[in-house]
């Protein structure tokens, strides 16, 4: 099965909403989540033995909520990086193992520190995400519990089963110091399970794979068998600029600065065998002109490599031959802005 199939196609797509997935409506999608997920199953069909369930990866910024997604979904579907505030926007990621089909949120890391228009919609789409799921992975660095991992749980609801996953275990060194801390841990709530682990070991994964799954309702699947998730590659392509301009500028760079898609087509294969093209234009916004020169960095060469590493995922992930256009814009203050808020897709 080529990776096309695994990825929503924005050209092709004819579900609700992939259209304008670059600029979602994130309060929609969130409120529609259960109600909109199912595809192949109608509440109340036969699950025939399947179990299926919503399970969201919740907590501060930079625990690892993104890399656990990947890993429990098996391919990269959402974008990781050393610094805080990665994730802007809901990722579904699906993993279907046996009889058993586990559909992962992934959040964008709730923010207490600035009260800006993007934080408090980043936080909406934390609060949104975890009101109605079957299962809450609550991530947090192991041995550590912070005032915003407190905030995070505080949010969480007494009623949804919840494991405390420890992660980033391969950076403490002494196992011993663990235990004691986890006995901290019991009592900051009623957690379902606890799970020291490190997202970047696969058989810590395989094993929280199977600790999941205990907590999923029998019901029919809501996906293919061969889906990975429900984003499509235009939003992809977004999400893979954006991730190779925070790991490829410095400090410096605001996490404020973003990415919009200008042009995303599709064109056919024009002969047998050859894959077919996509032709992609987007702009980086920043907020100052300082942050445009260092974004286009000396003689273009950092706007140049942001382009070319965008470029060669983007052509594994989606199975296709790419050219990418990469353009930068200042538009100060926008993240202390509503509408632009807004305009730039977030809600
Ligand atoms: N050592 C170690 N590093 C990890 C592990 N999991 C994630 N990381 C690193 O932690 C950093 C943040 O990871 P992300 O997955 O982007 O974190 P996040 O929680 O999604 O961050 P936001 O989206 O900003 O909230 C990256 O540099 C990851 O490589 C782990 O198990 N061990
Ligand atoms: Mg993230």
């Amino acid at each position: 099965m080529s990776a096309t199939k695994k990825i929503a196609n924005s050209a092709a797509s004819t579900r609700a909403g992939a259209e304008n997935d670059v600029q979602p409506d994130l309060d929609a999608m969130l409120e529609g989540l259960l109600k909109s997920t199912p595809k192949l199953a109608q509440p109340g069909a036969v699950s025939d033995g399947q179990r299926c369930g919503l399970v969201a990866i919740v907590g501060k910024p930079n625990v690892g909520k993104s890399t656990l997604l990947n890993a429990l979904v098996g391919q990269k579907i959402s974008i990781t990086s050393r610094k805080a505030q990665t994730t802007r926007h809901r990722s579904t990621g699906m993993h279907t193992r046996g009889a058993t089909q586990l559909v992962f949120v992934d959040t964008p890391g709730f923010q207490t520190l600035h009260g800006n228009a993007l934080n408090k919609s980043l936080n909406k789409a934390v609060q949104g995400a975890v009101a109605d799921v079957d299962l809450i992975l609550f991530v947090v660095e192991a041995g550590s519990f912070t005032p915003a991992d407190a905030r995070v749980l505080a949010l969480l609801r007494k009623n949804i089963p919840t494991l405390l996953i420890a992660n980033k275990l391969d950076n403490i060194h002494r196992r011993g110091d663990i235990a004691p801390w986890l006995q901290t841990m019991q009592g900051k709530h009623a957690f379902a399970e606890f799970v020291p682990m490190s997202a970047k070991s696969a058989k810590d994964v395989i094993r929280l794979l199977d600790i999941c799954e205990k907590f999923l309702p029998e019901q029919a699947w809501w996906y293919a068998q061969d889906e990975l998730t429900d984003r499509s590659e235009k939003f992809l392509a977004s999400e893979l600029v954006r991730e190779k301009l925070f790991r490829l500028t410095g400090d410096e760079l605001p996490y404020t600065s973003t990415v919009v898609i200008d042009k995303f087509e599709e064109e056919p294969p024009q002969r047998k065998g050859q894959k077919r093209l996509l032709r992609v234009a987007a702009t980086i916004v920043v907020e100052r002109d300082t942050h445009k020169a260092m974004v286009i960095g000396d003689k273009g060469e950092r706007i140049k490599r942001i382009g070319m590493e965008t470029r060669v995922e983007l052509e594994k992930l989606a199975d296709a031959k790419v050219f990418i256009e990469l353009w930068v814009k200042v538009r100060s203050g926008w993240a202390d802005d509503e509408a632009r808020v807004r305009s730039f897709g977030y809600e």
